[in-house]
């Protein structure tokens, strides 16, 4: 049996409830997408026994081939999601446009944000993947969503989230009053709280990045990596590398366990560097999660959450983890900027 009687609906409602002005809206939202989370998690434990892996020869808009369970995870949080009233758009990683509420049903003060299912090109190793989540409130008035209403800032958010489809299934939130973790107890089919109030050491000793990308990385990059590798026990060096290539996974454990997680920019052609993570589903809510635990998430000169999306599936760079540890990759940025004059503070 669980250790803990405390759900997450129950803790969501509690956290609302911090708020007098609070009407239950994002305690519904986020219950309906916890639903769709459950569904998900039983097609993904299903695995081979399904005829749900493989591709459906279709690339999406960020040019990733799509999977079948990709498919599903994308039709099961949209159908959990259309009919609530919490929300007045969505965006996914898995749809080019805007994603418009039906006519039919009410329109709510939310927008939201998925990545449906991320890490899906180790779905068929049975490594863990995961679903991320991010929150915002409207900015238009009334009716229909905009794309004023989806083109914003992380430090907007007033929710975010991931859900990992791993040895267990978990989700992690935040509404910007700390994060928690919350365990899938199969038995009585609850996510009942099992991290409470998770905060990231100040400094780990695992570094997570792919390192079979170094040719495209810039000098500051270069010269961290060579950094973390050095051997001086004073500072905990060498670090440690682990590299799953699954955000959600390769996240997880750096927020619970501490260190660096870095997907920077491929800089193969200096003047177009290339980042890959996407802004609005993928960065700004584990920043969002990584600040609320006591860490830190950088481009290597901007705090990630003050980034301003400019359309819907834009990338950016990213460097998240121990605040420590971020802060000596920002020093490295500042030290020795990508292209003259870029990163000089
Ligand atoms: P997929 O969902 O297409 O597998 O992409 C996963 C991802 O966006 C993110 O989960 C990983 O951190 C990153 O890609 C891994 O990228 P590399 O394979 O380039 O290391």
């Amino acid at each position: 049996m669980p250790k803990s009687m405390l759900t997450v609906q129950r803790h969501i409602l509690e956290q609302e409830r911090a708020h007098p002005q609070a009407t239950g809206d994002l305690t519904g939202l986020l219950w309906d997408l916890t639903i769709a989370a459950k569904v998900i998690s039983y097609q993904v434990n299903r695995g081979g026994l399904a005829d749900i892996f493989g591709e459906t020869g279709q690339a999406n808009v960020t040019g990733d081939l799509v999977r079948r369970l990709d498919r599903i995870a994308q039709d099961t949080i949209y159908r959990a999601m259309d009919h609530g009233g919490h929300l007045c758009a969505m965006v996914s990683e898995e749809s080019p446009e805007m994603i418009p509420i039906p006519a039919k049903y009410p329109k709510g003060k939310y927008v939201l944000f998925y990545d449906p299912l991320d890490g899906s090109s180790n779905i068929e190793a049975n490594v863990s993947i995961g679903t991320i989540f991010s929150v915002h409130h409207r900015v238009s008035s009334s009716g229909d969503g905009t794309l004023e209403d989806c083109l914003r800032k992380g430090s907007e958010q007033v929710a975010a989230g991931y859900f990992l489809y791993g040895s267990s299934t978990m989700i992690v939130y935040t509404t910007g009053q700390g994060v928690y973790g919350f365990t899938l107890e199969p038995s009585v089919g609850e996510f009942m709280l099992s991290h409470d109030r998770i905060l990231t050491p100040p400094k780990g000793k695992y570094y997570s990045i792919n390192e079979g990308n170094a040719a495209g990385w810039d000098e500051p990059t270069r010269r961290y990596i060579e950094y973390v590798k050095q051997k001086d026990p004073a500072t905990g060096r060498p670090y440690s590398l682990r590299y799953i290539g699954s955000l959600v996974a390769d996240f997880h454990r750096t927020l619970l366990y501490g260190g660096v997680f870095l997907y920077p920019a491929d800089y193969s052609n200096p003047e177009k560097p290339k980042p890959k993570l996407r802004l609005l589903y993928e960065v700004a809510p584990m920043s969002f999660i990584m600040e609320q635990a006591g860490g830190a998430a950088t481009t290597g000169s901007r705090r990630a959450l003050d980034i301003q999306a400019t359309s819907l599936h834009d990338r950016v760079p990213i460097v998240m983890g121990s605040k420590q540890d971020v802060e000596i990759y920002e020093k490295f940025c500042a030290d020795f900027p990508s292209r003259p004059g870029e990163r000089k503070k």
